[in-house]
């Protein structure tokens, strides 16, 4: 069996280019100026915010995409509010983002500019030389829920090395992306942050517990010590309080033997002590929930299926925390979530494929 100590080194001999790397968010303050500068043209009075992997992971690698969305004022003052999921609301966000799209084309005319109407959330897609974005308008959901995984990763900042891990993996393995995959990154990292909330929780009784110097519990992972996360509650964050631009937060090289007993245990939870079959991953609520409180059943899969285009499944059940009834692993079927336990154990028992 392979040593926790000998999973951490591999993966950090895999992620070697990250340490030492130029991660500062500078690349993002840049793209951050040019969009808003095609913003500037068209709609003068939308503030651009950042959001996705480098707001919450507080660096930005170089290989990543950048993600933007243009707020107006009365999204930002009404910070805490949820994001209409109307046809009229959505079809603003279309007309808004044609008028930007058609803007960093003028503005760029080396660069390829996709709009994506269709999507459940509209965006346009940007190549530019070095840096590609993503820009969205007047939807708050994914700064709040970027800047809750920060909150959540920053308590202890050396888990952004557990989530590196397994989203490189996820890739790796073909599970990850939007069409064909089972879950995105952003999937991935709820899984990440509620295994580290949780872990202790569907353990075995004894599992010894300590209040930690700074008030943080912490718990036994195969017999070390292990900060535990503090819930937070989702309903607090608020865009006005986000920054537009993250604050970057350097990334450390962690302790190889930590990283090592953390990929081991977030398997072991998924595989045998999280009830996969009866309960949903959720950051919403303190207790864990069932499928069943939500209604994400059987019955209501078939139902969903008779009557929409797109194919909803709850096998696989994390609840967004800020979309209403929505399943980010809507997409995992029967077929992919047998896949998906079967890929779970290879990447347990080979350091996520990596010896
Ligand atoms: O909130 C979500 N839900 C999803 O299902 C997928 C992504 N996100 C947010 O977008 C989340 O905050 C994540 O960190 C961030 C970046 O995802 P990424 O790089 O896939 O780009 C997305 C793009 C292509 O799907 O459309 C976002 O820029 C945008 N997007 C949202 O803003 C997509 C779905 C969505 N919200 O719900
Ligand atoms: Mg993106």
């Amino acid at each position: 069996m392979l040593s926790p100590a000998a999973i951490g080194k591999a993966i950090l001999d895999h992620h070697a280019s990250l340490i030492g790397a130029d991660l500062s968010v500078k690349r993002v303050h840049d793209a951050h100026s040019l969009v808003k500068n095609s913003l500037d043209s068209v709609a003068p009075d939308l503030k651009l915010y950042t959001f996705g992997s480098s707001t919450v992971f507080g660096f930005h690698e170089p290989k990543s995409d950048v993600d933007f969305v243009a707020l107006r004022q009365e999204d930002i003052v009404d910070g805490k509010g949820g994001d209409s999921t109307s046809q009229l609301a959505k079809g603003l966000q279309t007309q808004v983002l044609a008028k930007l799209a058609a803007s960093v084309r003028q503005k760029n005319v080396q660069w390829a500019v996709e709009e994506v109407r269709r999507a459940r959330v509209p965006v346009v897609k940007v190549k530019a030389p070095h840096i590609d974005f993503d820009i969205t308008a007047h939807r708050r959901n994914g700064v709040r829920n970027s800047a809750l995984l920060r909150h959540y990763l920053t308590q202890v900042p050396e888990n952004r090395w557990l989530s590196i891990a397994i989203k490189s993996w996820s890739k790796r393995v073909g599970m990850n992306g939007p069409v064909g995959g089972y879950l995105t990154s952003y999937g991935f990292n709820i899984l990440v942050v509620y295994y580290l909330l949780h872990r202790r929780r569907h353990e075995q009784p004894e599992v010894e517990q300590k209040e930690g110097q700074d008030g943080a519990a912490s718990a036994s992972v195969d017999g070390k010590q292990q900060k535990e996360l503090t819930f937070i509650d989702k309903d607090t964050l608020d865009v006005s309080l986000i920054p537009p631009i993250p604050e970057y937060l350097a990334l450390e090289p962690p302790n190889p033997e930590t990283l090592g007993e953390q990929v081991l245990d977030f398997f072991d939870f998924y595989l045998s002590r999280f009830p996969m079959e009866s309960h949903v991953i959720s950051l919403s609520h303190k207790e864990p929930i069932t499928k069943q409180s939500l209604n994400w059943t059987k019955t209501a899969e078939d139902m969903k299926n008779n009557t929409s285009m797109e194919k909803v499944f709850y096998r696989l059940c994390i609840e967004d925390p800020y979309e209403v009834n929505l399943n980010v692993g809507r997409n995992v079927s029967p077929f992919k979530f047998d896949l998906m336990k079967k890929h779970f154990v290879k990447g347990r028992a080979t350091a996520l494929g990596l010896l």
